[in-house]
């Protein structure tokens, strides 16, 4: 392996705060209150190796999120920048609109059909997950419509699933705090329930609650009328819901349901494909056939933006036979194309996923599940490379917090990274996806850091009197 140099301890920039002047003073960052920010200064992230990032300061963190869930090949993998480098020198860009093609978007078009499941051998090229999902909207009404069908145009999607930013993957999205700001869902959107068991399913065992919440997908069907929905989209982990993993009964029923009304099914697979669970997509971990998947993230490990949507033979072959008015300048750019093969030529050369699925995930699944005797943690679950857990006042009651949700999950995360550890949190849940190259040694270090980081938290919680369960 080779990895990129890092430079001496000397500092190859301004200090840390005038950065964080800098930055406060020009720089709007996503999902953040800038003014809060400003006020504490953004920490400043200068390089990053394998699984470790170093800070202005020059501390080290583990990075148990792979950036944002995509450094799937781990940081500092010279063969990609030298892929881009190559790439920029012979062609740094051109399009694909009108009558012309190039060779990477040809070369990893070809390749992405060959590793995705089924007949999924088409592929429209975004630059990352909010467009890809966008496109699929579109390609939706529009097979329906070229099929004679145009009043069935509703897409079904989940409360708590993330599908991007955009105006149409943010409506997909269940997210209530962005439908919140600009108006969303745009119509013909609706959601039903997550199969969160955790939180949400009572009494009733998780494989019985993993059906009931698959039936409200039957039910949503019926109330609306089959003629009027075209697809339903889901991720098959939720993510940045929560790492919410859905009982082993939910998918199968899901599938039953999709096949027998005549539904489309599309996998946004931005978070769970190239290899986070183990398999090169997560609809093969759940023996899912998708319509259409959504590509993103570990496409190119991040280290160039791209996405798309894979396609099925039917659905290409009816959106093929008259002008699809769509795309993006950046659609298969052929800098990032170049990026994306040979990231996957290291996934697949290095067999990453085959380890994922026969070492370092069963490792993490153990280790992890430790956490659950934590006076703090409800519960500590993973599949493959995502994994979570959940902060209660009260173990045997699953219970939630009396305090804001997130406010118990903020100082667990403030004191992870205290301690040099990256992990999220979502409402009261900590979360990691780590790089799918993390070795059972770098895991032992994300458990122990961890645990330290709940002692300080439970201790902190404790003193604030916030160890109370909501009514
Ligand atoms: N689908 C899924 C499943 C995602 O996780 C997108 C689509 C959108 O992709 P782009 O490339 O447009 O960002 C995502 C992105 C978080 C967080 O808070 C997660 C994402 C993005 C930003 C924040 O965990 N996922």
């Amino acid at each position: 392996m080779s990895t990129l140099t890092a430079p001496s301890t000397i500092a190859n920039h301004p200090p840390t705060a005038e950065l964080q002047a800098r930055d406060a003073a020009h720089h709007m960052h996503p999902f953040t209150a800038n003014a809060d920010l400003a006020a504490k200064g953004a920490r400043i992230i200068v390089r990053a190796d394998g699984v470790r990032l170093t800070d202005s300061d020059g501390a080290e963190m583990i990075d148990a999120m792979a950036g944002l869930w995509c450094v799937n090949i781990g940081y500092g993998r010279n063969e990609l920048a030298e892929a881009a480098a190559r790439q920029m020198r012979e062609l740094p860009y051109y399009n694909t609109f009108f009558q012309t093609s190039h060779v990477p978007a040809i070369a990893l078009a070809e390749k992405l059909a060959a590793l995705a499941p089924g007949d999924l051998n088409h592929v429209f090229f975004a630059s990352g997950g909010s467009e890809a999902n966008d496109t699929n909207i579109r390609l939706v009404r529009h097979y329906w419509a070229r099929k004679g069908k145009p009043e069935k145009r509703v897409i079904i999607s989940r409360r708590l699933g993330y599908h991007g930013s955009s105006m149409g993957s943010a409506s997909l999205g269940g997210m209530a705090a962005m439908h919140a700001q600009g108006g969303m869902p745009i119509p013909d959107i609706v959601h039903i329930d997550p199969p969160y068991w955790y939180l949400e399913g009572g009494d009733m065992t998780p494989e019985d609650f993993g059906i009931a919440r698959a039936r409200q997908l039957e039910a949503k069907i019926a109330e609306l009328g089959a003629d009027r929905v075209g697809a339903f989209i889901a991720e098959p982990v939720q993510g940045a819901g929560g790492v919410i993993i859905p009982p082993e009964s939910y998918w199968p029923e899901i599938k039953r349901i999709c096949a027998e009304h005549d539904i489309l099914l599309i996998a946004d697979e931005v978070i769970t494909g190239f290899g986070r669970l183990g398999h090169w997509f997560g609809s093969e971990a759940y023996g899912i056939q998708p319509h259409i998947m959504t590509i993103a993230k570990g496409l190119s490990s991040g280290y160039a933006p791209i996405g798309g949507s894979i396609v099925c033979d039917e659905v290409a072959e009816v959106i093929g036979g008259d002008e699809f008015n769509h795309g993006y300048t950046y659609s298969g750019h052929p800098v990032a194309a170049a990026v994306a093969l040979e990231n996957l030529r290291i996934l697949e050369e290095e067999r990453i996923i085959d380890r994922v699925r026969t070492d370092t995930a069963p490792y993490l699944a153990q280790a992890w599940a430790t956490l659950a005797d934590h006076p703090l943690v409800g519960e500590a679950v993973s599949r493959g490379m995502m994994a979570s857990m959940a902060l209660t006042p009260d173990k045997g009651a699953r219970a939630r917090f009396a305090s804001e949700p997130g406010t118990v999950g903020q100082i667990c995360r403030d004191r992870c990274f205290a301690n040099n550890l990256v992990m999220r949190h979502v409402a009261d849940r900590m979360i990691i996806a780590p790089p799918l190259v993390i070795t059972p040694a770098d895991i032992d270090a994300v458990i122990s850091r961890a645990r330290k980081a709940l002692d300080e938290a439970h201790a902190i919680v404790t003193e604030r009197g916030l160890m109370q369960a909501a009514a």
